[in-house]
């Protein structure tokens, strides 16, 4: 499990929920397997990072209905997250915080985001905030988890991954697993909520 030592949460700090939305959770069209279990715990730390006024930014697909990574037009996925579809919104249990920022991500047909730093909004948000290390949850840990974590540790911020906050898709059986191991490798810290504090 995660480092062990306390984590003091101070100025500079951000949470970022990853594409917590009905595609990707039970019952959407590229669904997490037990995505929806980590919803409660992202509620929690949303509510304290909301409680000590820390940005807290929120990424989703947000896909045009032809976008290249679906089967139809030769990608590897099912169509999923389409934008403005019920299949985009986030899952009705997350009780976002009232200034939660929202970034969408690979709008455009041609072009696949795993990231949300790739279309640039996010850094240019998160630098606008001050933020310096940055608290991550969400799904799937092994494409977007992954993804944004390596996208913010070459931009120079310290990354937290919230162990307990992430789920993975799992389409070999250790994807989960050796994504996380690949975030440690690449200078990510691994948390949980039990180590947090104020
Ligand atoms: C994702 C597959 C396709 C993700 C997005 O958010 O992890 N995975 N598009
Ligand atoms: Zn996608």
């Amino acid at each position: 499990m995660g480092d062990t030592e306390n984590i003091t949460l101070q100025q500079g700090d951000a949470l970022i929920v990853v594409d917590m939305q009905n595609d990707f959770l039970p019952g959407g069209s590229l669904a997490v397997p037990g995505g929806e279990t980590i919803i409660p715990l992202l509620n929690q730390y949303m509510a304290w990072f909301a409680a000590l006024h820390l940005p807290i930014f929120a990424t989703r697909d947000w896909h045009p209905a032809n976008h290249c990574s679906f089967l139809q037009q030769g990608g590897p996925w099912p169509p999923h997250c389409v934008a403005n579809s019920s299949g985009a919104d986030f899952h009705p249990a997350l009780a976002w915080p009232a200034n939660t920022h929202i970034i969408s991500k690979a709008t455009t047909a041609e072009k696949d985001a795993y990231s949300g730093f790739e279309d640039a909004d996010l850094d240019a948000m998160l630098w606008s905030q001050g933020a310096q290390r940055l608290f991550i949850g969400g799904v799937a840990t092994e494409y977007c988890v992954l993804n944004a974590v390596k996208d913010v540790l070459h931009k120079a911020y310290q990354v937290f991954v919230l162990e307990d906050a992430i789920r993975a898709i799992n389409l070999k059986q250790d994807d989960g697993l050796q994504a996380t191991q690949t975030m440690t490798e690449l200078g990510a810290h691994l948390t949980i909520y039990r180590t947090l504090q104020t």
